[in-house]
């Protein structure tokens, strides 16, 4: 089951400057976590009931999203869907036709996570995440 809009990211050229600009505009103070698993170092931002918006900085070029921003510039690179059960959640997805990046849940910082393809979500980069159970780390 979707269960909310768990983060939304943005791909960004320089967190620093980025992270200043919506510290300003949002009024909450970012944690800066470094992602080497996505190879990206992140802003994020806690808003209102528990959604989050992350700023994506490449860590290098090899970096998904150096890709992204040489290809498309700055902007909305995905949304991120929490689900309670990811690898049924994927099974569903595909069922409805949607091409999938990852087949199964892989580690990420926030849980279990897995990729659906933008050119079979309307052009968006869609993320499902399972996050880790309380104390589990
Ligand atoms: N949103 C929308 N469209 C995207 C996209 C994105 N984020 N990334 C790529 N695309 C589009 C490209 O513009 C391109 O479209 P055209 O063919 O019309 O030009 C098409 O998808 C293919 O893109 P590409 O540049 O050739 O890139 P790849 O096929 O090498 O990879 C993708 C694209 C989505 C499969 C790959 O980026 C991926 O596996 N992403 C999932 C993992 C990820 O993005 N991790 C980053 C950090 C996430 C986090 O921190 O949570």
């Amino acid at each position: 089951m979707i269960k909310r809009v768990h983060h939304i990211g943005i791909a960004v050229n320089n967190l620093k400057e980025s992270a200043a600009l919506f510290e300003r505009l949002l009024g909450v103070e970012p944690a800066i976590e470094a992602a080497p698993c996505q190879r990206v170092t992140e802003a994020v931002f806690h808003v209102g009931e528990g959604a989050e918006i992350d700023l994506l900085e490449p860590m290098g070029e090899d970096s998904t999203v150096a890709k992204f921003l040489e290809k498309r510039g700055e902007g909305l690179h995905h949304i991120a869907l929490e689900v309670d059960d990811i690898n049924a959640e994927l099974k569903a997805m595909e069922a409805k036709g949607v091409r999938l990046i990852d087949k199964d849940g892989r580690d990420g910082v926030a849980g279990q996570i897995a990729f659906l393809h933008p050119k079979s979500v309307s052009g968006v980069l869609v993320e499902l995440v399972q996050p880790r159970d309380e104390g589990e780390k």
